[in-house]
């Protein structure tokens, strides 16, 4: 069993019950669900919208193997209305479930990071982070300090 961290958000419809049916579709479909963060309000980040997001960070124990998780959460994604992303630009969404931690694996492939590369840069995903795994989230923060100097 693997530690697995996911990143959630959702700026567009019923935010709330979007959250909450991913959360339930992924304890379905990707491993046991450990525990989740307050859901937090946040302005859009790195692009312009008028929908402000609701955001989460949710820990999960999986078997599955990262690439296996990037497809289900792909699949959970388009099940609640994830419009098909096109490259390039940030857009409104009705959820986005992005993988932040896989354990201790690094991993680099065209269409999969991990560490997610933006994470510690992004305060949407280490405050809710911090509520989860405040040890993992200094850690991570700290990673990034020693590669800045
Ligand atoms: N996701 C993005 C880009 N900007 N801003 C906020 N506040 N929350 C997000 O989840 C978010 C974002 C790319 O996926
Ligand atoms: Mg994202
Ligand atoms: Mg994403």
């Amino acid at each position: 069993m693997t530690d697995l961290y996911l990143s959630l958000g959702s700026n567009l419809g019923n935010r709330h019950m979007l959250l909450l049916m991913a959360i339930e579709a992924l304890a379905q479909q990707i491993g046991q669900f450990v525990r989740c963060s307050s859901f937090i309000e946040t302005e859009p980040w790195g692009f312009q919208s008028q929908h402000p997001f609701l955001n989460a960070v949710a820990l999960f124990h999986t078997n599955l193997t990262p690439r296996e998780v990037l497809t289900r959460t792909q699949e959970i994604e388009c099940s609640l209305g994830r419009i098909q992303k096109t490259s390039g630009t940030y857009k409104d969404r009705t959820i986005d479930i992005d993988i932040l931690l896989y354990g201790n694996e690094h991993i680099d492939e065209p269409d999969l990071h991990i560490p997610h590369p933006l994470m510690s840069q992004r305060d949407f995903v280490m405050r809710p982070l911090k509520e989860v795994a405040p040890d993992v989230a200094m850690r991570i923060s700290k990673e990034i300090e020693n590669k800045n100097v």
